[in-house]
């Protein structure tokens, strides 16, 4: 299914005087109104490709129907995703779950539909169809040195792979840890770990960069080999200045300060990219901003003061993607959602008046700092981030036209009611 430029601007002739009028409003409120579309604009957020099917628990997958059934499909959707928000312009493939059979013609397909290739993923946490030996205790940091070699051997695959598809990054997400105390020498475990991505690290090339994710449990649960930030930070640092570490929002542990953590990578140089998605316990990859809202605005807020402090471009920079799968909702509805509540909080964040927040603080009046804060948060901005959309020939309310064109119930005639996605 495609969707015709004809039927976006329909929804949107349709819905323009309401919008117009609450966009009027907001518009006399905010002097930088113009600046703050343009960057709105420019700011993409990759779509996984894991991301498009229902992903289930280990209690059970209900799978929704017309899932993508192999990559050519799930560039389709993100392409569709793409036409009604304009902001997601970019998709991160997971190796193997996504191999190209020919990467001229996928390529081809991607830049079709407006879109490039973000972030390349390896994938060490699981065991392979036809893969000799096996990562059950480990892949990098493994006590075997052929396991490494071959969990080596993969991620140098995957940089290849990305090279033929024009992507420049590579993520290193590791299970590597251990379920019960006495396992593991730690010390061990993080040589063998820093001296495989060392040998990964040598084979990237001089544009690319590399992102170290951390993760603090799951499915390791009594220690992850790279489980916070610090120890991210300590690889990326003895890698070298191509490495980065990557902060997914789900990977910490209750409560821990993410808005401080990503000021200080920033500060450090070190912050290389994001996985949106939000919890309430710890991974459970729900829609970016569908519980903590305010958190993902001051998380926004340190992006923005700690980019503009070292003059970064907020659309180059740093990679943005969204890490998240979902149990129960329509995946593409899902991804609409997560986007805007990510558009929501970069638009709050670039409100904030710096200068009296810096004064405010530089006095200790910390009542006036909240106030700074909140009141920006408390703005509705979703007319500025609609008008963001139908300047760039987005739908103005992408759910809405997603469920007038019958987007699902065309891709469930087109695939079947009964289709499965590849991944997760
Ligand atoms: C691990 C993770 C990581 C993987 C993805 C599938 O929990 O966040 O980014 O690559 O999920
Ligand atoms: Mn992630
Ligand atoms: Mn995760």
């Amino acid at each position: 299914m495609l969707i015709e430029k004809s039927q976006i601007d329909q929804h949107n002739s349709d819905n323009q005087a309401s919008h117009q009028k609450r966009f009027d409003f907001i518009k006399l409120e905010i002097p930088q109104v113009e600046a703050v579309i343009q960057k709105l604009i420019d700011f993409q957020i990759a779509i996984p490709s894991w991301a498009l099917g229902t992903g289930g628990t280990r209690f059970g997958r209900f799978s929704g129907g017309g899932e993508p059934r192999n990559l050519e499909e799930k560039i389709a959707d993100i392409g569709l995703l793409h036409k009604l928000n304009q902001s997601s312009g970019a998709i991160s493939l997971h190796i193997p779950w996504d191999i190209p059979q020919d990467y001229d013609a996928i390529k081809n397909l991607t830049a079709s539909h407006g879109l490039r290739f973000d972030a390349m993923n390896s994938n060490t946490f699981q065991d392979q169809k036809g893969q000799e030996l096996s990562y059950k205790f480990g892949s990098l940091q493994h006590v075997n040195k052929a396991v490494r070699q071959q969990a080596i051997a993969h991620n140098i695959e995957v940089i290849q792979q990305g090279l033929a598809l024009g992507s420049d990054s590579l993520t290193v997400w590791l299970a590597d840890g251990s379920c019960f105390p006495g396992q593991l020498n730690f010390r061990k475990a993080f040589q063998n770990t820093l001296e495989s991505l060392q040998e990964i690290y040598a084979a990237l090339p001089k544009d690319w960069k590399m992102f170290v994710e951390y993760k603090a449990f799951e499915p390791n649960f009594y220690s992850m080999t790279v489980g916070d930030w610090g120890q991210s930070l300590l690889f990326a640092n003895k890698l070298g200045p191509q490495a980065y570490t990557l902060v997914d929002l789900g990977h910490h542990l209750p409560n821990a300060n993410i808005e401080q953590i990503v000021s200080l990578l920033l500060m450090e140089g070190k912050l290389g990219g994001f996985h949106f998605n939000d919890s309430k316990y710890g991974d459970d990859d729900l829609t970016a901003g569908s519980l903590k809202p305010y958190q993902l605005f001051l998380i926004f807020n340190e992006l923005v003061e700690g980019m503009d402090a070292k003059n970064m471009n907020h659309a180059k920079d740093l990679g943005w993607m969204i890490d998240a799968s979902h149990n129960v909702k329509d995946p593409l509805e899902d991804l609409l959602q997560s986007v805007e509540a990510i558009m929501i909080a970069y638009t709050q964040a670039l409100l904030v008046d710096r200068t009296a927040l810096q004064q405010a603080q530089e006095e200790n009046d910390t009542v006036k700092c909240q106030e700074l804060l909140q009141n920006v948060f408390r703005t509705d901005v979703r007319a500025i981030v609609a008008e963001a959309r139908l300047r760039s020939g987005a739908a103005l309310d992408p759910v809405a036209a997603y469920r007038k064109l019958a987007v699902r119930q065309e891709l469930i005639k087109e695939r079947g009611a009964v289709t499965v996605a590849t991944g997760l």
